[in-house]
C-alpha cells in the first residue's frame, strides 16, 4: 500500500555536528518518502535507529531559542487554563521549557536524550531517560497513576511506530483527560514546497487526515485542532478518548482543518508527485542561483544550522565550496562541522556579517527574527537568499 514518492538522496543524521576526525566514520542513509494509500500517512521509507539520532549528545536546546520558550509558556498557560489538570506528562521534553510551567508535584518527563533528561531532574522534575513506547507507560502508570494531560511537541512525528504510540497514550490517559501534541503540517509543507521539513527525525509528516485514521484505530480521537505558526507552519491536535462523557466537544476547527486537506489532495497520491517535481526544481533553481552568485564573485553564508539545512545542503550537494559557514547560536553546535555538508558552524559574534554578500536562511522559520536582528547587514547591502515558498533574494 506504500507508494514512493521522493527520493532525498544520501542524508547523514540531521543534528549530529561532528569534528574533522569524525568525517570517515559519518553515517548516511537513503532518505526517501512514501505515501501510504490506506492511512493517507506520509512516512520515510527506512528509519534509523532512534538511538543514532536521539542520544546524549542530542544538539537541539529547545531553551536556547526565546521565540521557542515564549511558544510553550503560552501553551502550557493556555492547556492550564481550558483543561486544570491535575497530572501532566512531557513526551520528549527536551530541556522543558514547557513542563517547567508546571508543578513540580504534578508532572512526569520522558525524554531519551541523557543530556536533556538531566537538565529537568536537576531542576526537581520526576524524568525518565526513556523513549515512549507501551513498556514506559506501563511504567508511568505503575508508578504515578492515570494522566490528565499528555503533552508533546515535536516529538510524535519522530516515533516510529504509531499504533504503539498511541496505544500507549491511551493506556495512560485519564478517561476525562487530553492528550494534545504538535508536529509540523504536511499541508504547509506541501504548500510552500518546504521539503527540509523532512529529515532522518522526522519518521512522519503529519496531516490531520492520516492522524484521524490511525488514532481512530488506536482507541482515541480527535476532538479540535490548532494551526501554528511555528516550525514553518505546524497543527496542535488535541485528542480524547470516545463514548465518554466530556466538556471536550468536537469543534469545527477539526472539520475545518479536514476540509481543507481534502480540497488540497493530501489523499491522493498525484498530490505527492507533483511535490517531487517541485523540489526537483527548487535544488536546480537554488544551485543556480548560488552558482551564479559565486561565479559573480560574490561571498555567502548561512544563518542557522538547522535540521532542516541539512537536509538542503545535502540534497542539493552544497558544501563550503558555495557556502563559507553557518552561524548558529547553539554553543554546543559552534565550531563543529554540519552533518554531510561540512560547512564549519561559527557563533554568530565571532563574525562581521558585513564582511560577507549574501545569507542563506537556514532557519527560514525564523526569517522575521532574522531580519529584525540583522538590520546593519541589510543597511550595509547585504542580501539574504531563501528557498521557501521559491528561491528568492530579498533585503
Ligand atoms: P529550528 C528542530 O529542527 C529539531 P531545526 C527538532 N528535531 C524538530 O523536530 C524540529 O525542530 C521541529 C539557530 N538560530 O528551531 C538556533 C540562530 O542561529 O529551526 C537553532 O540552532 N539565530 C526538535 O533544527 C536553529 O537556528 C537566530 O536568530 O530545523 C533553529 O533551529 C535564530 C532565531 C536561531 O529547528
Amino acid at each position: 500500500m506504500k507508494k514512493e514518492f521522493l527520493d532525498l538522496g544520501k542524508q547523514p543524521i540531521a543534528n549530529k555536528f561532528l569534528k574533522e576526525s569524525e568525517i570517515k566514520d559519518e553515517f548516511f542513509f537513503d532518505l526517501k518518502m512514501v505515501f501510504d494509500e490506506e492511512t493517507k500517512l506520509v512516512s520515510m521509507k527506512e528509519f534509523v535507529k532512534p538511538e543514532m539520532m536521539f542520544n546524549d549528545d542530542y544538539k537541539y536546546n529547545t531553551s536556547l531559542s526565546t521565540p521557542m520558550v515564549n511558544h510553550f509558556k503560552e501553551a502550557a498557560d493556555m492547556l492550564n487554563k481550558r483543561f486544570k489538570p491535575k497530572s501532566v506528562l512531557e513526551i520528549g521534553s527536551n530541556d522543558g521549557p514547557f513542563i517547567t510551567n508546571f508543578d513540580r508535584d504534578i508532572s512526569v518527563c520522558v525524554e531519551p536524550c541523557g543530556n536533556f533528561s538531566l537538565k529537568t531532574a536537576h531542576m526537581g522534575y520526576q524524568s525518565y531517560t526513556y523513549f515512549w513506547n507501551m513498556e514506559t507507560s506501563k511504567m508511568i502508570k505503575n508508578y504515578h497513576g492515570e494522566m490528565d494531560l499528555i503533552y508533546s511537541a515535536n516529538c510524535i512525528c519522530h516515533i516510529q511506530d504509531l499504533n504503539d504510540c498511541f496505544k500507549a497514550v491511551a493506556s495512560l490517559l485519564s478517561d476525562g483527560g487530553v492528550f494534545v501534541f504538535e508536529d509540523p503540517s504536511l499541508l504547509r509543507m506541501l504548500e510552500r514546497g518546504s521539503y527540509d521539513q523532512i529529515y532522518d527525525e522526522h519518521a512522519h509528516v503529519f496531516s490531520v487526515t492520516a492522524l484521524d485514521n490511525i488514532l481512530r484505530k488506536n482507541g482515541l480521537i480527535i476532538f479540535d485542532v490548532d494551526n501554528l505558526s511555528v516550525h514553518g507552519g505546524s497543527n496542535r491536535i488535541y485528542v480524547k478518548k470516545p463514548n465518554i462523557p466530556s466538556d471536550n466537544m468536537i469543534t469545527l476547527n477539526y472539520y475545518k482543518n479536514l476540509e481543507e486537506e481534502k480540497e488540497f489532495g493530501v489523499d491522493k497520491f498525484e498530490t505527492y508527485e507533483i511535490f517531487a517535481k517541485r523540489v526537483k526544481d527548487s535544488k536546480d533553481e537554488l544551485m543556480r542561483c548560488l552558482g551564479n552568485l559565486r561565479h559573480n564573485g560574490k561571498s555567502i553564508i548561512s544563518i542557522g544550522a538547522t535540521s532542516k539545512s541539512t537536509t538542503v545542503f545535502n540534497y542539493c550537494g552544497i558544501d563550503s565550496s558555495l557556502i563559507d559557514f553557518i552561524t548558529d547560536t547553539t554553543p554546543d553546535k559552534q565550531g563543529l562541522l554540519a552533518p554531510g555538508s561540512h560547512i564549519p558552524v561559527v557563533d554568530r559574534d565571532s563574525v562581521n556579517l558585513n564582511d560577507y554578500d549574501y545569507a542563506f536562511l537556514g532557519a527560514w522559520n525564523f526569517k522575521d527574527v532574522i531580519a529584525n536582528k540583522e538590520r546593519e547587514f541589510v543597511e550595509k547591502g547585504g542580501e539574504f537568499i531563501t528557498h521557501v515558498p521559491k528561491i528568492m533574494t530579498f533585503s
